[in-house]
């Protein structure tokens, strides 16, 4: 009889299952599949505040949205201008040009207590910021003596707030005989600079005088910065 084999067919191929499952299960992972979870960062750890110190401090500042731009806001800012130096006028604002510039004047009193207040070449001297100013009485007047005579076309007095309220003018040939041209009588006058203008519209003059009656304020005196005499043209 014959034996029976030690194992049966069952036998072998139960044998063959655990060998082939053992095999796989000792198999490692494929080197890609690792190399692929170690490229991905790393988990972060650590608390806020830590993760917070760990940010470069100029990264920090530029994109801090109220961080100012420092390179723009300088070439922006215009630099200001030195403390000392005037405002500039514009040409011809405060200079004139006319026919009585630098002749004689005669005043019936001066008065320069205050640095503001100039002679009576103050009257004629071209510049709308100088003045000259009389006593603190009423009853004054100035008289201009031109170098020749002259055909006028106007007269204007720039007055500094202490004008006069009542005034005339006159002109003359030879300083005897007057003519009164003008006159301004007003009860009140606002006390501020002001330019009276005085037509002649071509009357020969050698000789022009500003009789000056009352006060705008009885406790100035009477002050003009300039008698501008505009000479004719020859037209109206
Ligand atoms: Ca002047």
């Amino acid at each position: 009889m014959k034996n029976p084999a030690p194992f049966g067919d069952a036998m072998w191929v139960r044998a063959l299952i655990l060998f082939l499952a053992s095999g796989c299960a000792s198999q490692s992972p494929p080197k890609s599949s690792s190399s692929a979870l170690d490229s991905r960062p790393p988990p972060v750890k650590g608390t806020l505040d830590e993760l917070a110190s760990s940010v470069p401090v100029a990264q920090t500042q530029t994109i801090t949205p109220d961080a100012p731009p420092a390179k723009q806001a300088d070439t922006a800012l215009a630099p200001p201008p030195p403390m000392d130096q005037p405002a500039p006028k514009e040409s011809g604002a405060t200079r004139i040009s006319h026919a009585a510039l630098g002749c004689e004047v005669e005043a019936s009193s001066s008065n320069m207590k205050f640095a503001s207040e100039g002679p009576p070449s103050a009257l004629v001297d071209g510049d709308l910021t100088t003045r000259w100013s009389s006593q603190y009485k009423d009853g004054q007047h100035v008289i201009l003596k031109l170098p020749r005579s002259v055909a006028v076309d106007k007269v204007r007095l720039h007055w500094e707030a202490a004008s006069a309220s009542k005034y005339s003018v006159a002109i003359s040939s030879d300083g005897n005989r007057w003519e009164t041209i003008h006159a301004y009588w007003r009860t009140s006058v606002k006390l501020e600079p002001r330019t009276d203008e005085v037509p002649l519209k071509g009357r020969e003059a050698r000789m022009i005088k500003v009789d000056l009656e009352t006060r705008a304020n009885p406790e100035w005196g009477f002050s003009l910065f300039e008698i501008e005499v505009v000479p004719w043209s020859g037209k109206p």
